[in-house]
């Protein structure tokens, strides 16, 4: 073995997580510590739009004022302790095991808005559509951005994770001049079903060619999601996964073509991962219809009501 080689192993392993017992799953299969990397971070003063282009990914930490991502998460909580499905103290984020939602929102129609309402609070638009993240937006384009209206809320509890896909197929009726910012709202621990990108993943020609164009609201029989396993695929891409864990003011944003997902929810305490996506692109440029308005139709016209966490987080939803 060449010193070459020892210094590459080396290297590798101080960036990767060594522990134990593995708290990361998929689908209750194990993924390995040798096929886990931390995410590197990145900072307000770097060439974002660069990095961007290179890695595929930004990790910005401290973007939000904590204080407000806590106000987000409260609010949020305390909505879904008014349908049973928080336990007391309602802060603490703890699934209760049961659900009242559907009994006060019976069809999809009424779970959407009530997921609407949630979703529009003012206390989480602060933080996912505020003045901090739209100036981080406008440095990465080099120009005055806009979000979509619609907001991707999402409340993961134990077990519950999202399948691997590229952004693409759900959102590309626009410009594709656009990106995608997780927020997590509060505390994500690794074990907590934190969220994962698979290095380098953007510039995989396969997926690119693929997907591209591919709409999953034109043809319902398509799939958005990548079918193959997602540890087939860094196997057999010989890629990695990038995750981390996350405190509030933290976001990463990443672009349509990246391959993510998340872990299994692992918390054993019964803590709901709680977190919202939301999609920025140039104000100069077209929005996908879709997403845009004050009562965006979203994926197969159903508003709000197409989202997993628009049901009872006591039902099961199978992925699209
Ligand atoms: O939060 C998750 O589990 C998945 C998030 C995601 O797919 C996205 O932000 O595009
Ligand atoms: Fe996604």
């Amino acid at each position: 073995m060449s010193d070459n080689m020892i210094l590459v192993i080396d290297d590798r392993e101080s960036e990767m997580y060594f522990q134990s017992e593995s708290s990361f799953t998929l689908q209750g299969q194990l993924v390995p510590p040798t096929l886990l990397k931390k995410m590197d971070e990145s900072n307000l003063s770097e060439d974002l739009p660069s990095k961007l282009n290179r890695d595929g990914y930004l990790l910005i930490r401290k973007v939000y004022d904590p204080d407000d991502v806590i106000k987000a998460r409260n609010m949020v909580l305390q909505c879904l302790y008014d349908v049973g499905e928080v336990k007391d103290p309602y802060e603490s984020g703890t699934f209760s095991g049961f659900s009242n939602r559907r009994k006060f929102y019976p069809s999809t129609k009424e779970l959407g808005e009530f997921w609407k309402k949630i979703s529009e609070m003012e206390q989480l638009r602060r933080v996912i559509n505020g003045e901090k993240i739209t100036k981080v937006m406008n440095s990465i384009f080099g120009e005055q951005t806009v979000h979509f209206s619609f907001a991707w809320l999402r409340a993961m509890i134990q077990g519950k994770a999202s399948p691997v896909h590229i952004d693409h197929p759900y959102m590309n009726r626009g410009t594709d001049k656009l990106v995608t910012c997780w927020t997590p709202l509060g505390e994500i621990a690794e074990n907590d079903g934190t969220i994962y990108v698979l290095e380098k993943s953007h510039l995989w020609k396969e997926i690119r060619e693929k997907f591209l164009n591919i709409d999953i609201d034109s043809n319902p029989s398509i799939l958005g999601h990548i079918e193959e396993k997602p540890l087939e695929l860094v196997n057999r891409k010989k890629s990695i996964f990038l995750t981390s864990s996350f405190n509030p003011g933290d976001c990463l944003i990443f672009g349509m073509f990246i391959v993510h997902g998340s872990f299994d929810n692992n918390n054993r305490n019964g803590k709901i991962r709680l977190s919202c996506d939301t999609r920025f692109q140039p104000k100069s440029e077209p929005m996908d219809p879709r997403f845009s308005g004050s009562t965006p139709e979203a994926h197969r016209g159903l508003g709000y009501g197409c989202l997993s966490s628009s049901l009872p987080l006591t039902e099961v939803v199978k992925p699209k």
